[in-house]
């Protein structure tokens, strides 16, 4: 094997990194070489515990070998097939097997490379749609303040955290927002679904009425919010904002990006509170992060109303190159293979209590203001220190990091979500180095 990975480059400036205070990076990298089941291997050979599944995303954890020999065999079998107007066995494959994990009635995949594009491709979906059935006039999308949907126009547009947004112009027009449900001064350190806030779905109603239900064409929401900080969901609100949707034809999406593939304990979120949408939007888990790939989910409703009119002709202009890649399609089947085959689907919900106890026990470490909980995700939530937001987060994750446990923070809250392989004995590890962290930036 190439030692390439054990030598630090010595220039970093071309790299200008994704979502990174590049700057303060380069000063003190942090780099990863390497990468086993629930660890990764640091460029000094330090191991780190992964308590993010990557970006939310190994949910079977690293380097498993089912889906490391998928890949290598297809690569060398059958590298790239056009994506228009071609087809190769595997996507079709792939398609039907996504098909069978998927709530009840989700029957077609549209393919995509990563969470941006499905939302993307969902959001075009349902404009689409809409004018399709004669139903022209609906063009508006509502979001939701604090939904993270991607990066690209359309995300943005229907998403709403603010530092995402401002700097890039006015975006898509005809977009409105639902309010968040975070009620810290209600809901602090529920366990699970928290009890107030429901009432907040009534909003897509006041929403669907100052424009008129013959405007709107979808609604989109994470089920749980992940990426603003691990925002669940209160109890009867996505029932709530279903029926508004159903009231008014009106499309529900669900941005699965996160939830999708077990993070919940059950195979999808709409699976875990029983509310199923007319569209959902994955990436992600869908190849356990290991070649990037999305999935739009979509009804027969949906994808029959397009099925129309001469069938000489494309019916929806949509798509990209690497539309169901065939190696990112293999990745796919031997992921799914390894959830079936481990129960990885459903094993968070047997770890859920556990977990729960495990991250609820860190209530009286310094600056915790809040706890929360669902399936195999979780958020500590710090006070700020003042005038200087984010900094107490920030610290928390590089001291924990030089302690061999990756986490995540956003804002001043620390997300976690390990890959479901994790083992009780891990949970704790995790834990433990929190509090002492916490205790370190207090
Ligand atoms: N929708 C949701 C709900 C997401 O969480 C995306 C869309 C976009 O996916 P892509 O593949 O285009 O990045 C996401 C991505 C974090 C974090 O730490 C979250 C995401 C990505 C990177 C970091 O919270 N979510």
């Amino acid at each position: 094997m190439s030692n390439r990975l054990n030598v630090a480059p010595n220039d970093l400036s071309a790299f200008w990194m994704p979502f990174t205070s590049n700057r303060q990076f380069k000063q003190a990298p942090r780099m990863l070489a390497s990468a086993k089941d629930m660890h990764y291997r640091t460029t000094d050979g330090r191991e780190i515990l992964d308590g993010t599944a990557g970006l939310w995303c190994v949910n079977a954890g690293h380097c498993r070998p089912k889906i490391t020999e998928a890949v290598q065999r297809q690569v060398a079998e059958l590298d790239y097939a056009p994506a228009f107007q071609m087809g190769h066995p595997i996507v079709f494959e792939l398609a039907n097997r996504l098909v069978d994990v998927a709530p009840e009635g989700m029957n077609h995949v549209f393919f995509t490379n990563s969470g941006s594009e499905s939302v993307d491709t969902a959001l075009k979906i349902a404009l689409a749609y809409q004018r399709v059935k004669g139903q022209g006039a609906r063009t508006r999308l509502i979001g939701r303040e604090r939904g993270y949907h991607g990066v690209n126009f359309g995300g943005i547009s229907v998403g709403g955290i603010v530092t995402n947004r401002k700097m890039f112009g006015t975006l898509l027009t005809g977009v409105d927002h639902m309010p968040h449900t975070h009620l810290p001064g209600k809901n602090a350190f529920t366990r699970g679904e928290p009890e107030h806030g429901g009432d907040l779905a009534d909003e897509l109603e006041r929403i669907v009425t100052l424009h008129d239900a013959s405007t709107v064409a979808a609604v989109i929401v994470e089920p749980v919010a992940g990426s603003t900080g691990v925002l669940i969901p209160p109890q009867g609100y996505l029932k709530r904002l279903r029926d508004i949707c159903t009231k008014h034809g009106i499309l529900l999406i669900f941005d699965e990006v996160i939830t999708g593939f077990g993070r919940l304990g059950t195979p999808f979120a709409a699976d875990y509170f029983g509310v199923i949408p007319d569209i959902i939007t994955t990436a992600k888990g869908v190849t356990n992060g290991v070649i990037p790939m999305g999935a739009v989910f979509v009804t027969s409703e949906i994808h029959d109303a397009f099925m129309t009119g001469p069938e000489h002709m494309i019916e929806f202009f949509h798509g990209y190159t690497y539309s169901g890649n065939p190696i990112a399609s293999a990745a796919a089947i031997a992921t799914l293979d390894t959830y079936k085959e481990e129960g990885l689907l459903t094993r968070g919900a047997e770890l859920a209590p556990y977990w729960e106890d495990a991250l609820h026990s860190l209530k009286d470490a310094p600056n915790v203001i809040d706890i929360r909980n669902i399936g195999l995700v979780g958020a500590i939530e710090l006070q700020p220190i003042a005038g200087e937001p984010t900094k107490r987060a920030f610290s928390a994750f590089v001291k924990a990091f030089e302690k061999g446990v990756l986490i995540r923070t956003t804002g001043d809250i620390i997300a976690l979500s390990p890959p479901l392989i994790i083992e009780k004995g891990q949970i704790d590890e995790i834990v433990d180095c929190v509090r002492t962290v916490l205790h370190e930036v207090a």
